[in-house]
């Protein structure tokens, strides 16, 4: 009976008619005679056997390497938003595999790209960047020279790599970039909803080529792998697909390889995947798969077009000199300025979070530059990435500002430990995002009447004032700086003024700079806090 409904599946009219003979051949009626359940004499002969589960070992499981949930929708906690049948869920499947076989999950860096796997970070528990369309080799490529110790992935699709990344993938592989990159080749744009792709077939349709792909009008398919190895660099190129089981397994060898050779120092791999997009090419899952063996293969012959590392000539004169930045640039400190290869100030945390908001014009983003310049000379791990809309005034502003006694992971902010509101519009944009525990400095007499923020401090400084009674509304910014140094504690005072010294170089702003540190201090040793909460563990 069971062999019956075998046969039934098998005459689906979506069965493909070798899948259907191939496995007619295999289920012989011989077989189903043949075929003893272990049926328990009380049981209906009409009834398949109760499954004892028990009886089985489960080997199959999700990688460790995924995330045990998948936090992106609420019901995608357990499945990825690929569709059915893509072949970018088995890719991953192999990545996963190969990484964890390997045991480089803890050093590996996932570069994923736009297009449908632009979303690789919400399933991959590894380090995770999404680029920019295209540019995830060149991204990959800073990546691993900033940690050589790293495995680097840069994975990418054919609209992704082939068309607005053609330039990135070519230097990156001509540069000879330890990195490993993914191709999956599906031949068309599937993100968008099906555009023609440089790999697109000849007399393939796509949306912009409803009559099929014309060498005459739209050129022929670009063979990236060919391509790539007629340069002298890469260490390992080969093309791979997913048509069926047994080159599903090659696949995974390949990917494994670029993994290997990355791990050993060789050089650059680039491992293209022939892979199905049933949805796009409007066909079932497994028709799509028998059309990779029977249309894409013909088109890109499966090869290893390159495994061998590349000799690099010796070159011993013309070397870069191997001098601190600061010696090559000749800004190396003064003499009289702070030591700055070692932490003047005990600091008391291991890293703070700092929000600057306000409107263009208002010295937010100075404010950041400043505060990383003296972390710097502090000893510490920094980082500053602005963010401002195009008005070159009034428009809003924003940056965020990391210290850090260790390495910094991402230098975006989305929870910080301290909001320095330069207006009342970053005031309320912003203070939900604070840490609980956390502090909000408001440039401002008081704090508006209807605003309330729970579990934060909040404390409210009229910086401008201060300013204009100093002589320039400029120096809101610095008084800002004060009263966030004396409040935290983050920065020694004594290093801010060394900063100032060293970039403001009108001596009578300078003044004025000096006595705006000084005054944003005393404010904040005079003033009464806001709702205010106990500090933080470790965080002054
Ligand atoms: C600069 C820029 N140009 C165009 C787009 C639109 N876009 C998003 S994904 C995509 C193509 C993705 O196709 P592919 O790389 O083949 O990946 P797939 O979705 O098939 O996996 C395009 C053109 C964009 N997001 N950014
Ligand atoms: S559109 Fe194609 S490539 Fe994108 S998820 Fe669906 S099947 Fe995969």
């Amino acid at each position: 009976m069971a062999n019956e409904s075998l046969l039934s599946v098998v005459d689906h009219p979506e069965v493909t008619s070798e899948l259907k003979s191939n496995a007619k051949a295999e289920i012989k009626p011989e077989v189903k005679l043949d075929v003893k359940f272990e049926i328990k004499p009380e049981a209906s002969p009409e009834v398949d056997p109760p499954v004892n589960n028990d009886a089985y070992e489960s080997i199959h499981s999700k990688s460790p390497l995924f995330y045990d949930l998948y936090e992106r929708k609420s019901e995608l906690k357990n499945q990825t938003h690929y569709c059915p049948g893509c072949g970018h869920g088995v890719v991953h499947k192999l990545i996963a595999e190969a990484l964890q076989e390997l045991g480089l999950q803890d050093k590996t860096i996932f570069v994923s790209p736009v297009g449908c796997s632009v979303f690789a970070y919400y399933y991959f528990d590894v380090g995770n960047v999404q680029v920019a369309h295209g540019r995830a080799p060149a991204s990959a490529t800073a990546i691993k020279r900033s940690c050589p110790d790293k495995v680097v992935i840069s994975y990418q699709g054919d609209g992704d790599l082939a068309a607005i990344g053609t330039a990135e993938i070519v230097h990156a592989a001509n540069r000879g970039e330890k990195i490993a990159v993914f191709f999956v080749n599906n031949g068309i744009y599937g993100m968008t909803g099906g555009q023609m792709a440089p790999t697109t077939l000849v007399g393939e349709k796509s949306t912009t080529s409803p009559w099929g792909r014309r060498p005459s009008n739209e050129g022929f398919p670009l063979h990236m792998a060919e391509l790539l190895a007629t340069l002298e660099a890469p260490a390992y190129i080969e093309r791979v697909a997913l048509s069926d089981n047994k080159n599903i397994m090659k696949a995974r060898r390949a990917i494994r390889k670029a993994l290997e050779i990355q791990r050993d120092g060789a050089g650059f791999s680039f491992v293209e995947i022939l892979s199905p997009c049933p949805t796009i090419w409007a066909k079932d899952p497994v028709v799509a798969r028998r059309w990779i063996g029977e249309k894409m293969i013909p088109a890109f012959p499966l090869n290893v077009f390159r495994d061998h590392r590349p000799e690099m000539p010796a070159i011993k004169e013309n070397q870069p000199p191997q001098r601190p930045v600061a010696d090559v640039l000749g800004i190396t400190p003064k003499a009289g300025a702070p030591d700055t290869s070692k932490s003047k100030h005990a600091h008391r945390f291991k890293d703070v979070k700092i929000k600057i908001a306000g409107f263009g014009g208002q010295g937010v983003l100075l404010l950041g530059q400043l505060l990383i310049e003296m972390g710097m000379r502090e000893g510490l791990e920094v980082s500053w990435l602005p963010s401002y809309g195009p008005e070159m005034r009034s428009g809003s502003a924003h940056c965020h500002v990391c210290l850090s006694k260790e390495r910094i992971g991402s230098p975006l902010i989305s929870h910080p430990d301290v909001l320095v509101a330069m207006n009342e519009y970053s005031l309320r944009k912003f203070a939900h995002e604070v840490v609980s525990g956390g502090v909000i400095l408001y440039n401002g007499a008081s704090v508006p009447a209807d605003f309330s923020a729970s579990e934060v401090q909040v404390v409210a400084i009229p910086a401008s004032e201060i300013a204009d009674k100093l002589g320039s509304t400029k120096v809101t910014n610095i008084v800002m700086m004060g009263a966030l140094l004396e409040e935290t504690e983050c920065l020694a005072p004594g290093t801010a003024l060394s900063v100032l010294e060293d970039k403001v170089k009108k001596l009578d702003l300078l003044e004025i700079d000096r006595k705006a540190i000084t005054a944003g201090r005393l404010f904040i040793d005079e003033q009464a806090h806001i709702g205010a909460v106990s500090q933080p563990d470790g965080f002054a």
